[in-house]
């Protein structure tokens, strides 16, 4: 049985990874501790309160105090730190706040794991730090150029990437060190339920349905390798379980895509829903599609990103061979349940987007 210390367990990927270690493994603890800025959204774990190991904690992993306390008092012996701010263009506009909590709070989880861990005569006879990062920190590549494998030195050109490749580093030295046991998995491009929609795909469809500007950064032919969120799930459980303490893994979807046929997919997707479904013309009267007009007329080529990365790809051979790692989802598959969930779930992005869940966390967690 485990003891998990899930950090940003509110965020999207955090809060389907939550999900899927509770079904998986039913008789662990899973503490969460997320700051829930804009981010975080404690309807991203709606349902998790009946699993009796679940606990939420509304806190700042840089509180030395508050995460001492929740690793001594409830034995915790694994972390699996997601928290982080993750938008480039937050990161370009505001950079601060990357350095704040990704790398100093970073600093600060591994500064009390090696202190409760390893220095405490009732440390848990085990215990693992997992970090999760991205493949950002290796920066760009070419149309040629080969994938990136954990080999790659690190390059990262925007703050938020610059930002997470410290972070890297402060777990590795404290595994090199202290003894820490540390793992890190530098994971691609995530999409799927629960995804805030300022990053590409969730937006794009939420624009589509609102009638509003799809802004594609620059000349649309920017590539990412898109993974299905439940597919990073499943690699790291296979990190935490099978790698080996003071490795990095790489994890990919073998799945890449210029940004501007991701866009035109969906506009083809949201075009044919709207033709089969005519309920969807009354619940998004904005969308072009509901008075048959192409979602495509949408499309705005926009100033580009600055410093944007032109291609990212993960070669993921060293998690295939060492941990049994292999992608489930296709990308035609995993983007249709991603579309349907938006449309299923519009209360949700409806209340992230317009503000009302903002007022409802400070009336709950003023
Ligand atoms: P997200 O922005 O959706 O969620 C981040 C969560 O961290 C939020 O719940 C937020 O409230 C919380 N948080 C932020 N600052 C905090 C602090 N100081 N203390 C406690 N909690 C705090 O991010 P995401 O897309 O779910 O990404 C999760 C992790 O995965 C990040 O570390 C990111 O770098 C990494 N990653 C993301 C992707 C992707 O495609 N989204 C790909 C690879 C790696
Ligand atoms: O409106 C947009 N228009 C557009 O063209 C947005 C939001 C994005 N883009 C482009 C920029 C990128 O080339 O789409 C691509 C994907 O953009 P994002 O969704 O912002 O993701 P990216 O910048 O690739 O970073 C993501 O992948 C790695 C996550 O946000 C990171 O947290 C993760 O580490």
């Amino acid at each position: 049985m485990r003891r998990l210390l899930v950090t940003g367990g509110a965020g999207f990927i955090g809060a389907n990874f939550v999900r899927y270690w509770a079904g998986k493994y039913p008789d662990d603890q899973i503490v969460v501790l997320d700051a829930l800025t804009y981010a975080g959204n404690m309807a991203n774990l709606q349902g998790l309160d009946e699993f009796a190991g679940f606990e939420f904690v509304h806190g700042d992993i840089a509180d030395q105090k508050l995460v001492t306390s929740l690793l001594v008092d409830q034995k915790l012996d694994t972390i699996v730190h997601f928290a982080a701010e993750s938008h480039v263009d937050r990161s370009i506009h505001e950079p601060d706040a990357f350095i704040r909590t990704n790398v100093n709070g970073t600093h600060n989880l591994l500064r009390v794991a090696r202190e409760v861990w390893l220095n405490r005569d009732d440390a848990p006879p085990s215990h693992l730090f997992h970090h999760v990062s991205t493949d950002e920190v290796y920066g760009t590549l070419g149309p040629d150029d080969p994938a990136f494998t954990e080999k790659t030195p690190y390059a990262p050109n925007s703050p938020y990437a610059a930002s997470k490749a410290a972070s890297d580093h402060l777990v590795r030295s404290y595994h090199h060190t202290f003894g820490l046991r540390v793992t890190t998995s530098n994971c691609s491009n995530n999409y799927g339920p629960y995804q805030f929609p300022e990053k590409l795909i969730p937006l794009m469809i939420v624009n589509a349905l609102t009638g509003k500007t799809l802004p594609v950064y620059g000349d649309g032919s920017n590539i990412r390798d898109w993974l299905y969120v439940e597919d990073h799930c499943r690699g790291i459980d296979l990190v935490i379980s099978r790698g080996k303490a003071g490795e990095t893994y790489n994890l990919g979807g073998n799945n890449e895509h210029a940004n501007i046929d991701i866009v035109r997919e969906i506009c083809a997707r949201t075009d044919t829903l709207f033709a089969e479904r005519p309920e969807l013309a009354v619940a998004f009267p904005d969308a072009p599609a509901a008075t048959g007009k192409p979602t495509e007329s949408l499309v705005s080529f926009v100033k580009d990103r600055l410093g944007h990365d032109w291609r990212y790809a993960i070669d993921a051979t060293k998690s295939t061979n060492e941990l049994g790692y292999l992608p489930t989802e296709d990308f035609d598959s995993g983007l249709g349940q991603t579309i349907d969930w938006m449309l299923s779930n519009e209360a949700w992005w409806r209340a992230v987007m317009d503000g009302s869940y903002r007022a409802w966390l400070e009336r709950n967690y003023a």
